[in-house]
């Protein structure tokens, strides 16, 4: 089998933000650290990403932001291919959906289907906001789940518990683009008929967990969804961002994201054979009868990796073209969450990438976040956490070592690998122990668990510290020298074991070891035959990993949860001092407040502006009650034109913030001031 090739893909991510921590967590560092070590076993492997560039999730950002779909992609593509640069993703290929390629593949998967009479067209009823005349498709709705009432459901689907309904279940529903009540109005869309596939992929996950071991977190997302029972799902949405329905008459559709987005793994790694010159390259690995497919994701893609790409690749299978191989493994890690918390842009908790990395060596965070991946549970990021195991595993253990026996080599045999000979027990047994080392780690990465591989290279180092403390080359160097090369020998050959070892999570400092070694790497299986010549000179020591000050990691603590890291809004033109002197800011005390009929958002407000009072009504119904108003001081804009509301005069405006939630805060003080002054 060693002709094997290996097809790996990491879940492409939405370009609508940047990424965090929890997504290299979740699935690009597992994804990174197979990838690379399958490369050096020597493999034949090719490793597809791109951006995820469709979808309600890109429309919203578009929407909220007042831009085009287009410019979202752009940036965040830009964004997230560079953070995946720095951090060292060593992807074939980083693509995305927006291309071409991936339009015409996504088109013909679903004409194969629709050709073979395999879609459902059926007519029911969706959300659709009267005022901007729009269907609502999956996030643009919020409302009650009839299930869990979790007050933040989708359309058709609830986040919290999993549930899926019909939309006309789904309770107090709000379109998110107007605030408004939808209505329910026919359309008519194109199912896949999941259902009629459940029994085979129960069957193909069942045997893919007995030959490859599925982990325990995946097979029970699926057990739950074998046993609520696959049923068609939607595969196309009224929208006019994605990938057009490509039929005569279905004007403002396009497919549903999930249906096209898992293709793009197969139209990036088309785009990669188009790079290479080699149409048919991506062939071989799709289609070959030899190739192995791992798809790394973080928990929330589970059953769109396991189920619906599953179906559609058995549903395109059975018909008469070319087949294509399903995963093997679907090694799907929980979540990462920062300090105790889930990550949150809003609430600035937590940090992105390209932020971690202008302060950071990738490294580092590649290490810290190895050995303490969420494979089975989630875990949680801290920074003491990374400044400990930086301090302590990367630069004590790890960096001491290479610099002890470096400093060692070059202080007392001129700078090169000394001979080995004269062995004794103590240096017999550490080689024994080495030889060890590339096939234990193999067998808990070959199996996805990363984490303990990790571990056990990090053990390689604390053995090698603890084989050079017991040889005592600082005694051994004056009483017995031959017994000292052999210690500097074997200890520069562990480093070298480590370099290779190393190379999948701290690629960097990997090659800096085999610069400093003067040599290169190997095959992963020869790492440890302790070949490095006699004699062989070798470079100047450099410094692995620099401590992390104290005060550096508290700088990084302080910033945490306090700005809000919102995006730069766009501001009115300047005005200068006169313009700003024209507006009649002043204080004032609310005496009367109350309900006016019909509204549930307005209030009908009496101030105490000192030298009169006015009738203000206000949009705050429903931040306020009335009784809660009184005796409020609050600023009033005095000058404003009155207007009506609702038949109601309203001689001014009192101030208030929106916040994070939609509900609102006034702008009050506490101090006495006579009501009636102006602010300036
Ligand atoms: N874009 C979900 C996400 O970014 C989705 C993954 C697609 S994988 C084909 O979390
Ligand atoms: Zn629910």
């Amino acid at each position: 089998m060693s002709e094997e090739k290996i097809l790996v893909t990491a879940a492409l991510p939405y370009a609508n933000g940047p990424i965090h921590l929890g997504h290299l967590s979740g699935a690009y560092l597992p994804a990174d650290i197979y990838a690379r070590y399958q490369r050096s076993k020597g493999r034949d492997i090719i490793f597809v990403c791109g951006s995820d560039e469709h979808g309600v999730p890109i429309t919203i950002s578009a929407d909220k932001e007042k831009v085009k779909p287009q410019v979202i992609i752009d940036r965040y593509h830009e964004i997230n291919k560079k953070a995946f640069e720095q951090f060292g993703m060593s992807f074939d290929i980083y693509s995305r959906t927006s291309i071409p390629i991936h339009h015409e593949t996504a088109k013909e998967f679903f004409l194969e289907y629709y050709n073979r009479n395999l879609l459902n067209e059926k007519k029911t009823n969706q959300f659709y906001d009267e005022k901007v005349k729009m269907f609502l498709p999956d996030r643009y709705v919020e409302g009650t789940c009839p299930k869990c009432g979790y007050e933040e459901a989708r359309s058709d689907e609830c986040e919290n518990c999993g549930a899926l309904y019909d939309p006309s279940e789904l309770k107090n529903p709000k379109s998110k683009i107007s605030g408004e009540t939808p209505v329910l109005k026919e359309t008519s869309h194109w199912y896949f008929p999941l259902g009629n596939y459940q029994t085979r992929l129960e069957k193909y996950i069942a045997e893919m967990d007995g030959k490859y071991g599925w982990k325990e977190n995946v097979l029970q997302y699926c057990r739950g969804w074998f046993k609520d029972g696959l049923r068609d799902r939607a595969y196309t949405r009224d929208l006019d961002w994605g990938v057009a329905v490509p039929l005569p008459d279905a004007n403002g559709k396009v497919l549903y994201v999930w249906f096209e987005a898992v293709l793009g793994y197969i139209s990036a790694s088309k785009e990669l054979s188009k790079q290479r010159g080699d149409e048919n390259l991506w062939k071989e690995y799709w289609q070959g009868k030899n190739t192995k497919y791992v798809a790394f994701i973080g928990k929330d893609n589970v059953v769109f990796h396991t189920i619906i790409f599953p179906a559609m690749l058995m549903a395109w299978n059975d018909g008469e073209k070319e087949k294509y191989i399903l995963p093997q493994n679907v090694p799907a890690n929980e979540f990462l969450n920062f300090e105790g918390k889930k990550f949150s842009k809003s609430r600035n908790w937590g940090i992105d990438v390209i932020d971690f990395l202008a302060e950071f060596p990738a490294d580092s965070l590649r290490y810290t976040l190895a050995a303490n991946l969420p494979e089975n549970r989630d875990t949680d990021f801290y920074w003491k956490e990374f400044q400990m195991r930086h301090n302590s595993e990367l630069a004590d253990i790890l960096g001491n070592f290479v610099n002890r026996t470096f400093t060692f080599a070059h202080k007392h045999f001129d700078g090169k690998v000394p001979p080995c000979s004269n062995l004794e027990a103590i240096d017999t047994e550490m080689l024994q122990l080495l030889k060890s080392y590339p096939s234990k780690v193999s067998e808990f990465f070959e199996k996805y668990k990363l984490k303990d591989g990790v571990f056990e290279i990090i053990n390689l180092a604390r053995a090698g510290n603890k084989y050079f403390n017991d040889s005592e080359p600082w005694a051994t160097v004056k009483s017995d020298k031959d017994k000292c090369a052999a210690t500097i020998n074997i200890s520069l050959n562990i480093i070298y074991t480590l370099a290779e070892l190393l190379s999948p999570v701290i690629p960097n400092a990997s090659a800096k070891i085999f610069k400093m070694l003067n040599s290169s790497p190997v095959k992963w299986d020869d790492c440890a035959e302790a070949s490095l010549p006699d004699g062989l000179q070798l470079n100047d020591a450099e410094i692995l990993f620099a401590k992390i000050e104290d005060s550096v990691i508290e700088q990084q603590v302080a910033k945490l949860g306090i700005s809000a890291n919102i995006q730069k809004p766009e501001l009115q033109p300047k005005i200068g001092i006169e313009d700003f002197a024209k507006l009649e800011l002043r204080t004032a005390t609310i005496v009367e407040a109350e309900r006016v009929k019909k509204s549930d958002k307005l209030i009908k407000l009496k101030v105490d502006l000192g030298f009169e009072h006015r009738q203000v009504i206000a949009g705050i119904g429903k931040s306020f009650n009335p009784e809660d108003l009184i005796n409020k001081k609050v600023v009033v804009v005095a000058n404003l034109k009155p207007a009506k509301l609702m038949g109601l005069e309203s001689q001014g405006m009192i101030l208030a913030v929106e916040k994070e939630d939609g509900s609102l805060s006034l702008l009050t003080y506490d101090e006495k001031v006579v009501n009636g002054t102006k602010a300036k």
